[in-house]
């Protein structure tokens, strides 16, 4: 048995020998050409002229191409409302307006310096307040709602109110967008795309080409990283190099360079939110109403579908008996932002754990013990503000064993000493929760499917649609077909996902490839199990499994099948009545987690370190425990940098400033905690594949509890008010708030 084991990751050997394939280790196809496009410099323009016949005439181009050369220019992976091409209008800063197809960098350098385009420079909207008085959205506010919100605020003891932003966050993707588009006959064309979502792609490319599906091949080896980044926006590339194959018959690669990709690409969504609690002397939340506001971007992409998980998830892992959530896309002109791991749910849970602080700072009493009441419990304290109940719940035990194994209250009665005697630095510690739901919001993405091939001598290949950037999929894929068809490990292959042998599928995204791509295989294999086992029957004896597969072959018995997996239960729907309004079951179960950290910060200079921080997760039951504990330890770090040092500076044009390593500051190993604690405790999850839970995303919502730790650590400066403070909490950001602290502290005193 294979499940449940430390299987190395499929790739390992391949990345640490540094001979892992990517788009751009491709050799060199014969008559190959760069492909690069001109972006606009201004974030809001019209384009009052357009002249590329200069480029043309350079030496080394082979092709320049605007939106007219496209039988389509529409995209988008729920609205299409994104021009690939721009046609009048320049809608953000970094938006393509000229493909431009050359034999060397020198021809594109040259070819982009010869186009000429007169912009009439018009204003942009480049933050949601600005979006907010321009009455500039994307789609109309949606509501989650339950309860008498106004009655309980009127009868509440307490109310606070607020507003809680949070920033943005660059993928930081070490691979940068890539692909790379061969001609095939007839039209056909063949794309290795760098891409979460080779479907998409297939259909981008077939739609805006004038091309059926069925001539549109598209397959990923890998990525290095994806992170969402590559869920919706991997098809602007592979559309620039299929274009460029389809005109001149010949192969097309581009790969953006890291530059350029950050300047173009979308993020994570910036969120500005409105709150108002109100609770009870003791510390329960009575009411909650909430106004989310995302910074969408110039176009919809996945922002309406990153809104809903932000309002499934801004109740986090509490029960609150009367609730008013509404979400609302502000439309602007930055590059349309996108998924990135968590997909709202980080924007949502850190708004309702920054509402906990502060009613824990408000009361003057221990965080912990506030976040302890008011978890969700046993019934009639189990459902969601959506009306789904909050099965096979773990969150209290994780809570109360989690503070135990951190010594969670020694180190609290600590951490206040520390803060009353020292002059220099601050201590904060936070214990924070994770409830995560499992499943696509959009019903219709869960399902997957696989194909399973065995071979005359034995051996066995399987494909699904699920796309490998790292996460282990393919090494969780391979674990379940070699124990459902009781074949050793060494025997199974995983293949290139290609649309060619797995179509229609969903994105590798919204943590459930294993789950569902899984699925499909050991259906498949369970039906394949199945026939050799007749087979045995028949011919009785103790065969070897090659022996077995040889036998049904010669018995003419299929050694090939396609499986398939719809995620059973889920349901879910946006109620027109706006009283009620998001409403079901959306998803299948919750991955569920506490963090505790500590962090120390330096009172004058605003520096901050994390000084341990302990994650304990309910994951399920690990197909592979090593795979797991990387997505705990990586998503973790991740999360940390979002929550930390990751901030995106823009000049008042909107130009992105923090466009390199050098300016964006993702963390590296020095920033690791001091002490790092990762498990998680032993529960199987009785509705998914081998007993598991998906674990993607979720770990990243663990480093929520630095950003509380940090806000723990301002309430000794602030005086008995809540402490309030931006995400991220840069050091810049932590030396303003001590300051202003400081000197209102000294007022009142003076
Ligand atoms: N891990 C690595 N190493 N690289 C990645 O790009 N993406 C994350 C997560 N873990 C990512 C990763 C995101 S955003 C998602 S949705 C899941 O992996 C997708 O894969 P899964 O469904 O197989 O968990
Ligand atoms: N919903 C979701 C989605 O919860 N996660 C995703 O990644 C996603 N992607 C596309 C559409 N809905
Ligand atoms: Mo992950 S944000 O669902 O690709």
């Amino acid at each position: 048995m294979y499940i449940g084991k430390d299987v190395p990751h499929d790739s390992a050997l391949g990345h640490v020998t540094g001979r892992s394939l990517y788009v751009d280790d491709m050799p060199r196809l014969a008559h190959e050409l760069i492909v690069d496009f001109l972006w606009s410099p201004h974030a809001h323009a019209t384009i009052l002229s357009l002249d590329v016949e200069p480029a043309r005439a350079i030496e080394g181009v082979a092709g320049v191409y605007t939106y007219r050369d496209l039988r389509h220019n529409r995209l988008g992976p729920i609205d299409q409302d994104e021009p690939l091409l721009v046609e009048d209008t320049v809608m953000f800063r970094g938006q393509p307006i000229v493909v431009i197809a050359a034999e060397s960098r020198e021809a594109i350098r040259a070819a982009k310096a010869a186009i000429r385009i007169e912009y009439g420079v018009l204003r942009p909207i480049l933050t949601i307040e600005d979006a907010i008085a321009a009455n500039s959205y994307l789609g109309e506010s949606r509501f989650i709602r339950r309860g008498d919100v106004d009655a309980a605020f009127a009868s509440a003891d307490h109310v606070i109110e607020g507003i809680f932003e949070n920033g943005g966050q660059d993928h930081f993707y070490l691979e940068s967008q890539a692909a790379l588009a061969t001609p095939g006959e007839l039209g056909a064309l063949t794309v290795l795309s760098s891409t979460q979502h080779p479907t998409e792609v297939q259909e981008v490319i077939a739609h805006l080409l004038g091309l059926d599906m069925s001539q549109v091949v598209v397959q990923t080896k890998r990525m290095g990283g994806g992170f969402g980044g590559k869920e919706a926006q991997a098809t602007h590339p592979a559309v620039m190099v299929a274009l460029v194959a389809q005109k001149l018959g010949r192969p097309a690669r581009i790969v953006y360079d890291k530059d350029s990709d950050m300047h173009v690409t979308g993020k994570r969504h910036p969120f500005r939110n409105r709150y108002r609690a109100g609770f009870t002397r003791a510390g329960e939340l009575v009411a909650l109403r909430v106004e989310l506001y995302s910074d969408g971007g110039a176009y919809a992409d996945l922002s309406p579908a990153v809104m809903a998980r932000a309002m499934t998830h801004a109740e986090n892992a509490y029960f609150i008996p009367n609730v008013d959530i509404r979400g609302t896309v502000c439309r602007t002109n930055m590059p349309p932002n996108t998924a990135f791991r968590g997909f709202g749910g980080p924007q949502g849970v850190a708004t309702i754990e920054n509402v906990l602080e502060e009613i824990a700072q408000f009361l003057g009493k221990d965080a912990y013990d506030i976040r302890r009441a008011n978890c969700y419990g046993d019934e009639p304290r189990n459902t969601t503000p959506y009306c789904q109940v909050v099965e096979n719940n773990t969150l209290p035990r994780l809570f109360t064993e989690l503070a135990d194994r951190c010594d969670y209250r020694a180190r609290m009665k600590a951490v206040r000493a520390f803060n009353a005697e020292s002059k220099t630095q601050l201590k904060g510690l936070a214990l924070t929760a994770v409830k995560f739901g499992i499943s696509f919001n959009t019903k219709f993405l869960n399902q997957a499917s696989a194909l399973v091939n065995i071979y005359l001598d034995g051996s066995v290949q399987v494909s699904t649609g699920a796309t490998e950037m790292g996460q282990g999929v393919n090494t969780k894929i391979r674990q379940l077909v070699a124990d459902t068809l009781g074949v050793q490990l060494e025997r199974v292959q995983v293949m290139v996902t290609s649309t060619e042998k797995s179509n229609n599928a969903s994105a590798t995204a919204a943590s459930s490839a294993a789950d569902l791509n899984g699925s499909a295989a050991v259906d498949a294999c369970s039906r394949l199990r199945a026939r050799l086992d007749e087979v045995l029957e028949r011919h009785g004896g103790n065969p070897s499994w090659e022996e077995l597969v040889m036998l049904a072959y010669h018995d003419r018995v299929s050694l090939g099948e396609r499986g398939f997996y719809a995620t059973p239960r889920i349901d879910w729907t946006w109620l027109s009545s706006a009283n009620t309004g998001g409403y079901g079951h959306p998803f299948l179960y919750f991955t569920m987690g506490t963090a505790c950290s500590e962090v120390l910060i330096d009172r004058f200079t605003g520096t901050m370190k994390v000084l341990r921080s302990d994650v304990l997760m309910d994951i399920g039951r690990p197909i592979n425990p090593g795979v797991d504990r990387g997505q705990l330890v990586g998503g973790f770090i991740q999360g940390m940098g979002w929550v930390t040092t990751e901030e995106l500076r823009y000049t008042e044009s909107g130009e992105l400033l923090s466009h390199s390593p050098t300016t964006y500051k993702i963390p590296n190993v020095h920033d690791v905690p001091e002490v790092f604690n990762v498990d998680w405790i032993e529960h199987e999850n009785p509705v998914n594949v081998a007993g598991s839970k998906a674990v993607g995303e979720p770990p990243l919502l663990m480093a929520i509890s630095v950003w509380c730790a940090a806000k723990h650590a301002l309430s000794f400066v602030a005086n008995g008010t809540p402490a309030r403070l931006r995400l991220p909490a840069t050091n810049e950001e932590l030396l303003m708030r001590i300051t202003e602290y400081t000197k209102r502290g000294a007022a009142v005193a003076g």
